[in-house]
C-alpha cells in the first residue's frame, strides 16, 4: 500500500475501488509488521531482529522494570487484517509506599504514588523546610521506594524586637521570638501638666517572615516622641469636632465653612508625628450668593434652595393682581460671579382693566388707565338705568371688571309718588321701559285715573309713564244747605265711606236723604251720594177769587204754620178754611188741605104745581152742577112738552152763574083734540099694532099737523 505512486494525484480518486479491492487480496493473503513499542513492556530478544510476521504468528513481551503485568499473558497476534491483536499498555507502573503527612507541614502528591512520580512537602505558614522538598519515586533493586531522607519543618525564629528611648515593649521576659509572636510598645509616663510623650509608629510588631526561612519583625519599633500641633484656624470656617487646649499625635479636627463657603481641601485633619496639621488646612471660598433681594410685587419661584452659585438664575412671579411689566418677557436676577446680584428693577405692574365702555352711559371717575383694584361707578345717561341693579365694578386680578361691564338700558325715572296712596314698586329705584307701577290709595281715599301704569318708550325713544299716576282723592266738602246744619264739625277730609248727617232747623222739611255718604263714583271720582238734601217751607198758599186769607206780609211759610181763608160776601167758601203747611210725602212741604174756594150757589127754584121728585134733595142752596128733579103734580102737565105724560120728571141744574137751568111750568093739562090725539099716538107706541097700521096712522097725524102748520103759518103771515 506504501508503494502507491504520489506522482499521480489526479488518478488517485479514479484508481479508489481498484485499489481497495487489491488491498483486501493482499491483507488476506500478507503479513504483520514490527510489533508495537510499549513503556510499560519490551519485546522479547528472539523476536527483536525479525522485521515481518505472518498472519497468524505469535509475538511475546516483558514488563520493563518498575511495572508489573496487567494480565496472564502477554502476547499479541498478527491477525487476518495484517494487524497486531492488541497495541494498548501490557504492564502497570508499580506504587511507591505512602510517605505520610509531615508534622506542620504537608504532603503534596502531584499525581499519583506509581514508579517516576514526584511528591513535594510544604510546611505551614511560619516554617521552614529543612531537607530537601522534593522526592520521587525510583527502582531500587527490582522494588521502587522514595529517593532521598524525610524533611521537616522547623519554626521560624526572629531576633528579639529592638530596644527604643522612652518606651518599652511587652517582650522583655521572653526568651524566644518565633514566628507569630507580637510584641507592643508603650511610652513611658510623663508627669502632671506636661505634653505626654506619643507613641508614633505601630504600636505592635509581630515576628514573620518574607522568604519562609528567615524570621522577621513586621515593621520598625514606634518611637515615643513629644509632638504637638498649633491651635488650626479657618478663615469663615469653624472647628466641629475636636476641640482642645492641647492638640497631640493624632488629635484630629472637623472643620465646616460658614454659610454660602465651600470647602477645599480636607474638611478633618490630624496633627501628625510631625506636630503638623495633616492634611494641610483647608480653605474655606466664597460660594454662593445671598438670599435673593425683595423686589416688590413679585415672589420668588418656590424651591427649597438656599445656596445659590454664580450663575443661578432666580425667577420671580408677579403677586395677585400684577403682571410682567411690557417689554420685560421674564421677571428674574442671576448671582454674578462676584457673588453679587444682577441689577434688580421694578419688575410688575398692576393688572390692567379694558376701558369700561358703557352704551348711554359712563364710568365714574374718568381714568386713563384702568388698574386691579380700581373701583368705579357707572351712571347711565339721562332717560337710561343699570339693567342690573350694580352700579359698582372692580376690575379684577384677572384684568377683567367685576361684575361685568354693566348695562344701561332706557328706564324712566321712578313714578311720582301719592298722596294718600302708594305704589308697590320694588326696592330698585330702576324702572326700564316695559315695567309697571301700581298704585293703591289708603282706606278712605278713592283712585282716581288708572291705578297701572306703564314705562313705554314715549316719542323719540324718551321713556315716559303712560298714563300719568292716579290720584287719591276724597270727597269736597259736602254743600252747605240753608235753613239746616250737618254734623262735619271742623272737619275738614271727607273720606270715602264717611257720611254727613243733615238737620233742618224748625219750620223747616228736609227734603231728600238727611244722611248722605262719600262714594267712589264713575271713574272712581269720589262725590256725595245721594246729594244733599234740602231744608224747605211751603211755597205760599194759593190766592182764591173772591175771597182772602190772613197771610199778611210774611214771604217764609213755615211748617206748622196757618193760613186761613174767607170768601166775599155773596160767596161761599168750599173746602177748608184754615190749612196747614205740613211734609209730604218724601218730606216736601205742602199746604194740606189744599186751599178752599169760594163758590156761587143757586137758591131753591120757586116752581108752582109741581113736586121735588125726592123730598131729600130740598135745601136752600144748591151748588153748581147740582141737579135736583120735579114732576108736575098731578092734572098739570109741562107747558113745553105738551106731549109728555104727565108722570115725566124735569131736572133743573145748578148753573155756574148762581142760575138754574130752565125751570119747568106746569100748566093745567089741556083736552084739546090735538093733545089727544099726540097722547092716542103715544098710546099706540105702547100698542102692539103692526107697523102697516102705524105708518098709515103716521102719514095721518103728519097731514094733519101739516095743516096745523100751515094754518100757524098763515095766522103769522096775517099778523
Ligand atoms: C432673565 O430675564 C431676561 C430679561 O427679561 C431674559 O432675557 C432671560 O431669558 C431670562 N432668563 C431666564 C432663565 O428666564
Ligand atoms: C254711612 O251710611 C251708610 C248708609 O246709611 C251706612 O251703611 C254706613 O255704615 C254709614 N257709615 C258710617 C261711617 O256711619
Ligand atoms: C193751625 O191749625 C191747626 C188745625 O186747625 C191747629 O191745630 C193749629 O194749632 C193751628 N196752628 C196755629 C199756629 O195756629
Ligand atoms: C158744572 O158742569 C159743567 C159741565 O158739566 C162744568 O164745566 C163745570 O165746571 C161744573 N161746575 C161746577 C162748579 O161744578
Ligand atoms: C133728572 O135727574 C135725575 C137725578 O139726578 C135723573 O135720574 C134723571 O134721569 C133726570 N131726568 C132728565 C129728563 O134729565
Ligand atoms: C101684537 O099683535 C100681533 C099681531 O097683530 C100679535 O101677534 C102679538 O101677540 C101682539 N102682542 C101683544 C103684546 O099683544
Ligand atoms: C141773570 C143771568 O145772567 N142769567 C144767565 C145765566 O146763564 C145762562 C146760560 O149761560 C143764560 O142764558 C142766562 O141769561
Amino acid at each position: 500500500m506504501e508503494s502507491l505512486s504520489p506522482g499521480k494525484p489526479r488518478s488517485y480518486i479514479a484508481t479508489i475501488p481498484l485499489l481497495l479491492a487489491a488491498a483486501f487480496v493482499v491483507a488476506v493473503h500478507s503479513d504483520c509488521g514490527v510489533p508495537p513499542r510499549f513503556t510499560s513492556a519490551e519485546l522479547k530478544e528472539e523476536y527483536r531482529t525479525q522485521s515481518k510476521f505472518a498472519v497468524g504468528s505469535k509475538v511475546e513481551y516483558n514488563c520493563r522494570p518498575g511495572y508489573t503485568k496487567i494480565q496472564r499473558k502477554l502476547y499479541l497476534w498478527c491477525t487476518l487484517y495484517s494487524q497486531w491483536s492488541y497495541t494498548r499498555e501490557l504492564c502497570k507502573a508499580r506504587s511507591c509506599p505512602h510517605p505520610g503527612e509531615p508534622e506542620n507541614g504537608r504532603l503534596v502528591i502531584l499525581t499519583d504514588l506509581m514508579f517516576g512520580s514526584t511528591i513535594n512537602f510544604i510546611c505551614e505558614e511560619g516554617y521552614r523546610l529543612i531537607g530537601d522538598a522534593e522526592r520521587k519515586c525510583v527502582l531500587h533493586g527490582s522494588q521502587v521506594t522514595w529517593d532521598k531522607e524525610v524533611p521537616y519543618c522547623q519554626v521560624i525564629p526572629c531576633q528579639p524586637p529592638p530596644e527604643i528611648d522612652h518606651g518599652t515593649h511587652t517582650g522583655t521576659t521572653m526568651e524566644e521570638f518565633n514566628y507569630g509572636t507580637s510584641v507592643t510598645y508603650q511610652c513611658d509616663s510623663i508627669e502632671r501638666g506636661q505634653v505626654p510623650f506619643s507613641l508614633i509608629g505601630e504600636p505592635s510588631i509581630h515576628c514573620t517572615s518574607t522568604d519562609n526561612v528567615n524570621g522577621d519583625w513586621s515593621g520598625p519599633a514606634p518611637e515615643c516622641k513629644v509632638i504637638r500641633c498649633e491651635q488650626p484656624k479657618v478663615d469663615h470656617g469653624k472647628q466641629v469636632t475636636g476641640y482642645s487646649p492641647v492638640y497631640t499625635y493624632r488629635a484630629s479636627v472637623l472643620f465646616e465653612c460658614e454659610h454660602r463657603y465651600t470647602l477645599k481641601g480636607s474638611d478633618i485633619l490630624q496633627c501628625n508625628e510631625n506636630s503638623r496639621w495633616d492634611p494641610q488646612l483647608p480653605v474655606c471660598e466664597r460660594s454662593s450668593c445671598d438670599d435673593p433681594p425683595y423686589i416688590r410685587n413679585t415672589f420668588r419661584d418656590h424651591s427649597n434652595r438656599n445656596l445659590f452659585p454664580a450663575g443661578t438664575v432666580v425667577k420671580y412671579n408677579c403677586v395677585g393682581g400684577y403682571e410682567l411689566i411690557p417689554g420685560i418677557s421674564s421677571a428674574n436676577v442671576t448671582c454674578q460671579k462676584d457673588f453679587t446680584w444682577s441689577e434688580q428693577q421694578e419688575f410688575c405692574q398692576k393688572i390692567r382693566c379694558p376701558d369700561p365702555d358703557i352704551t348711554n352711559g359712563r364710568a365714574r371717575p374718568t381714568q386713563a388707565i384702568y388698574e386691579y383694584e380700581d373701583t368705579i361707578s357707572i351712571v347711565c345717561n339721562p332717560g337710561n338705568a343699570l339693567k342690573d341693579n350694580y352700579g359698582s365694578i372692580k376690575c379684577e386680578q384677572n384684568g377683567a371688571w367685576h361684575p361685568a361691564l354693566p348695562i344701561c338700558e332706557p328706564a324712566c325715572d321712578p313714578p311720582a309718588r301719592i298722596s294718600n296712596g302708594r305704589d308697590i314698586r320694588s326696592r330698585k329705584d330702576v324702572f326700564h321701559v316695559g315695567s309697571s307701577v301700581t298704585y293703591v290709595c289708603e282706606d278712605g281715599w278713592s283712585l282716581v285715573g288708572v291705578s297701572s301704569i306703564q314705562c313705554i318708550a314715549g316719542d323719540g325713544g324718551t321713556p315716559r309713564w303712560d298714563p300719568p299716576a292716579p290720584e287719591c282723592k276724597a270727597c269736597d266738602p259736602p254743600a252747605r244747605i240753608s235753613n239746616g246744619r250737618d254734623d262735619r264739625g271742623r272737619k275738614d277730609v271727607f273720606h270715602v265711606g264717611s257720611n254727613v248727617t243733615y238737620v233742618c232747623e224748625d219750620g223747616w222739611s228736609l227734603v231728600g236723604v238727611s244722611s248722605i255718604q262719600c262714594i267712589a263714583g264713575d271713574g272712581g271720582t269720589p262725590r256725595w251720594d245721594p246729594p244733599a238734601p234740602e231744608c224747605k217751607a211751603c211755597d205760599p198758599p194759593a190766592r182764591i177769587s173772591n175771597g182772602r186769607d190772613d197771610r199778611s206780609r210774611k214771604d217764609v211759610f213755615h211748617v206748622g204754620s196757618n193760613v186761613t181763608y174767607v170768601c166775599k160776601d155773596g160767596w161761599s167758601l168750599v173746602g177748608v178754611s184754615s190749612i196747614q203747611c205740613i211734609a209730604g210725602d218724601g218730606g216736601t212741604p205742602r199746604w194740606d188741605p189744599p186751599a178752599p174756594e169760594c163758590k156761587v150757589q143757586c137758591p131753591k127754584p120757586d116752581v108752582q104745581n109741581e113736586e121735588m121728585v125726592n123730598a131729600l134733595d130740598e135745601k136752600m142752596w144748591y151748588n153748581v152742577n147740582e141737579s135736583i128733579t120735579f114732576k108736575c103734580s098731578p092734572g098739570y102737565q109741562c107747558s113745553d112738552l105738551w106731549y109728555q105724560s104727565t108722570t115725566d120728571s124735569v131736572n133743573v141744574t145748578c148753573l155756574a152763574n148762581g142760575t138754574w137751568t130752565v125751570l119747568p111750568v106746569c100748566k093745567k093739562q089741556l083736552d084739546s083734540p090735538q093733545c089727544n090725539m099726540v097722547r092716542e099716538c103715544i098710546k099706540f107706541l105702547h100698542c102692539n099694532v103692526s107697523l102697516t097700521e102705524l105708518k098709515l096712522l103716521l102719514e095721518v097725524q103728519k097731514l094733519y099737523l101739516e095743516i096745523q102748520k100751515l094754518k100757524q103759518d098763515l095766522q103769522k103771515y096775517k099778523e
